[in-house]
């Protein structure tokens, strides 16, 4: 039987001016490692039915191909094979993988329409991307930037966790648990973002140690399309423990802590900066030996938002154009715009507190201020840059991070007040990226 006469086929592609041939044209194509389809440009004779028989030959990665005249395979996991009936291409047709990310870094497919002199029907879609990228209306221009968080969004505690974890042989180990999964997460008031997710929420778990400490990390991916993980915290050779996981499956990664750092953790898997900006990333904190006690400590984990609308009011989902074009809709501190504001970090006059900071992009570093303070100690990247008592008398004003840089400051309040902490690039700070600090007497 005929799928396409029979009504259960894609209407044809572009009827006018085309006969039907009655013949039918299949092709072949795979979705190749490297986010390409292979061949990337197919031919069939304008009038003709289309077949296209797809399989995916990626190893890890999850794949589909949808047409713009609305046919498509569905997700194929990796081996996996399915036959799209594009119906009888009268016109050009642009394809493209539909797995968030994928499109913008390539993966597309042109179908190519000839006439009967053997050149390409005019008319046609083939090229056409959607829309302009940044043109495209950003959902979190609706959002209310001073408003609280919704009921169903419990405020991330910005308090850095003591270490903690069973001593084994003379050694500290930690073991984690991160399970991957496709959630909905609130990143600002009535604004919530199709997240992937490393246990359960838009940045995952904060792991807190030692110079020494081993780490072992289960990976589980629990989402539809391939993840992984990288630590930078580690040193290991990539390949086995950063390898993406296909749904369903997991890996476990083991890593020592052999130097202090605020480190990065985030999704490896191609496009990492879509991976990253829907939500892939977190905190691995390294004490150094001797780090001296404070009475307060936080960590605030800076990242961009880049958001296209999603399904419904207020729901987005990760926007790979936004991120290409380097125009995030927000920025945010542990993973809400509006948190700090409405519960702010907390502190008493004259107490050290020591601020943690890491820049986790995907694309964006940060100035971190403080309004009304000065820092007195400054540590990056593993160094320390200013402590109190050189004979310069030096203070701090904001300390700068490129993505996937880390480090903290330290301060005192000599006056009750409540303190604007922002990220000192206005523009990041008027899209979220701001809290408060109240010090009571
Ligand atoms: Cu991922």
């Amino acid at each position: 039987a005929d799928p396409a006469a029979a009504g259960l086929g894609a209407p044809a592609a572009d009827g006018a001016g085309t006969a039907p041939t009655g013949e039918t044209t299949v092709v072949r194509v795979a979705a190749r490692e490297g986010m390409r389809f292979e061949p990337a440009v197919v031919e069939v004779p304008a009038g003709d039915e289309l077949v296209i028989e797809l399989v995916n030959e990626d190893r890890t990665g999850v794949h589909d191909l949808v047409l713009d005249s609305g046919a498509g395979s569905g997700r194929l996991a990796p081996g996996q094979s399915a036959t799209v009936e594009a119906g009888v291409v009268g016109a050009s047709l642009a394809g493209w993988c539909s797995v968030v990310g994928h499109r913008s870094a390539g993966m597309t497919l042109e179908v190519v329409a000839l006439g009967a002199d053997g050149r390409p029907v005019a008319g046609g879609t083939a090229g056409s991307s959607a829309g302009g990228p940044a043109a495209a209306p950003d959902p979190a221009a609706a959002a209310d930037l001073a408003a609280a968080p919704g009921p169903e969004h419990t405020t991330r505690s910005p308090v850095l966790a003591p270490v903690t974890g069973p001593v084994e042989d003379g050694r500290r180990v930690h073991r984690v648990r991160l399970e991957v999964e496709e959630l909905d997460q609130e990143l600002a008031p009535g604004l919530r973002l199709r997240s992937w997710t490393y246990g359960g929420r838009y940045m995952g778990p904060t792991l807190h140690g030692e110079v020494g400490d081993v780490f072992e990390v289960e990976l589980h991916n629990g989402g539809t399309t391939g993840h992984s993980v990288d630590f930078h915290a580690g040193v290991v050779a990539p390949d086995g423990p950063m390898r993406t996981v296909p749904p369903g499956e997991s890996l476990t990664y083991r890593f020592e802590a052999v130097r202090s750092g605020t480190w990065l953790y985030h999704c490896a898997t191609a496009p990492m900066s879509s991976h990253v900006a829907a939500g892939m990333f977190g905190a691995v904190v390294v004490d150094p030996p001797g780090l001296p006690p404070v009475d307060r400590e936080y960590l605030l984990v800076h990242s961009e938002a880049y958001l296209a609308a999603g399904d419904g009011p207020g729901a987005a989902v990760v926007s790979p154009e936004r991120v290409r074009a380097g125009t995030p809709s927000l920025t945010v501190f542990n993973g809400h715009a509006t948190q700090y504001l409405h519960e702010p970090l907390r502190a008493r006059v004259g107490e050290r507190v020591r601020i943690r900071l890491l820049a986790a992009g995907p694309s964006g570093g940060l100035s971190f201020h403080v309004v009304g303070g000065q820092f007195d100690t400054v540590h990056k990247e593993g160094a320390y840059l200013l402590r109190p008592g050189g004979p310069e008398q030096g203070g701090a004003q904001a300390l700068d991070l490129a993505p996937a840089q880390g480090g903290f400051v330290e301060l005192t309040f000599a006056e009750p007040g409540t303190y604007p902490f922002l990220d000192h690039d206005l523009a990041a700070a008027e899209r979220g990226a701001r809290g408060l600090i109240r010090v009571e007497g």
